[in-house]
């Protein structure tokens, strides 16, 4: 009997023309047909990986007809010269920023920035923080009551012993999962020790930097044979928000939300304003400073944002992963 002309496969990885797509183990290079690219509006990359798409079997090489609806996707704003999105993934069930305590030291600006999108996304998210044998000033106490009170997910891993990595196969079982952090903090090697077959490639830490090499360069899903699939993204430089008012920013601090009662202006921006209700919870403590500071910083990229109607630079777009680090 002969294969059935039209399949449904799940995306793994994007290069510049061509995707790599899995149907049930058996993975195939395909090329998206040029009219997903007329379609894709306010899109960079028409396809994403973590992409459902329909493929057209009968050519060589296969061709991508159609990208299915997707559940969710992570996206962010391209760069400051274009002002289009550029989707990071699609259709995951709970992305994992990773963080590491020290080597690199912990970033609060990352975390937040990434935390704000997956609430703007609707991603479900937790947080990892690894190199936990690395902290020897006991910053993951703090670092965990910031995140738990927003009922953020924390949890501590150690990639180097196994330490917490149980906890974390746990969650992945059955389900897509991302891996998001910058680079250097033990993303590949955490997969490495859930999974020792995948011999991921680990970076060494440069020692003139003190800051992780870039060694992933592309967004790959990778099957896991306890089941499930976890998405492995390069860091990107820097995460900014694709199109988001600053009443919406002020909606991914959730945290605010029972403080701007107290403001005097109904539409504070919490930024300038006088008898600032968040202002003043962060000044009593209820409200970490760190995550003011990140807050803070957003809304001034927001205002100063690339304007929609730029010319887009006339690229094909088409990684999934961003410029590298
Ligand atoms: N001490 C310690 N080092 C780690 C841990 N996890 C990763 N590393 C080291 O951190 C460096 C970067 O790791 P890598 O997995 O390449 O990071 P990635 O860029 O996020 O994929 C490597 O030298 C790893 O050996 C950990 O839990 N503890
Ligand atoms: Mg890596
Ligand atoms: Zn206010």
């Amino acid at each position: 009997m002969s294969e059935p002309q039209f399949q449904v496969g799940r995306v793994i990885r994007t290069d510049a023309k061509v995707c790599h797509v899995d149907f049930d183990g058996k993975v195939l290079q395909c090329a998206p047909r040029g009219k997903l690219f007329e379609v894709r509006g306010l899109q960079r990359n028409p396809i994403a990986v973590g992409d459902m798409v329909r493929v057209d079997m009968g050519g060589d090489p296969a061709a991508i007809e159609e990208v299915l609806p997707r559940r969710n996707r992570l996206g962010r704003l391209s760069s400051m010269h274009d002002p289009r999105e550029q989707v990071l993934v699609a259709n995951v069930d709970r992305l994992f920023i990773i963080g590491s305590l020290a080597k690199p030291k912990f970033s609060s600006n990352r975390t937040d920035r990434v935390l704000a999108a997956c609430q703007w996304y609707s991603v479900p998210a937790s947080l990892v923080l690894n190199k936990i044998d690395l902290d020897k000033n006991g910053d993951a106490a703090s670092i965990r009551a910031t995140y738990e009170a927003l009922g953020v997910e924390v949890l501590e891993t150690c990639a180097a012993t196994g330490q917490g990595v149980d906890a974390l196969r746990e969650r992945l079982v059955g389900r897509v999962s991302a891996f998001y952090g910058g680079s250097g903090v033990g993303k590949s090697s955490l997969l490495n020790t859930l999974q020792p077959s995948l011999a991921l490639k680990v970076g060494k830490i440069s020692k003139f930097w003190d800051q992780g090499k870039h060694t992933t360069t592309h967004s790959q899903l990778i099957a896991l044979d306890f089941g499930g699939w976890v998405i492995d993204t390069p860091g990107v430089r820097t995460f900014r928000l694709h199109r988001a008012s600053p009443a919406e920013l002020r909606g991914m601090f959730t945290e605010f939300a029972r403080f701007q009662g107290a403001c005097r202006f109904p539409d504070c921006s919490h930024d300038h304003e006088p008898e600032c209700g968040v202002f003043a919870a962060v000044e009593r403590g209820q409200i970490a400073p760190s995550r003011f500071a990140s807050y803070i910083e957003m809304l001034d990229e927001l205002r100063t944002a690339p304007a929609a109607d730029v010319d887009a630079p006339a690229d094909d777009g088409q990684e999934a992963g961003g410029e590298p680090e």
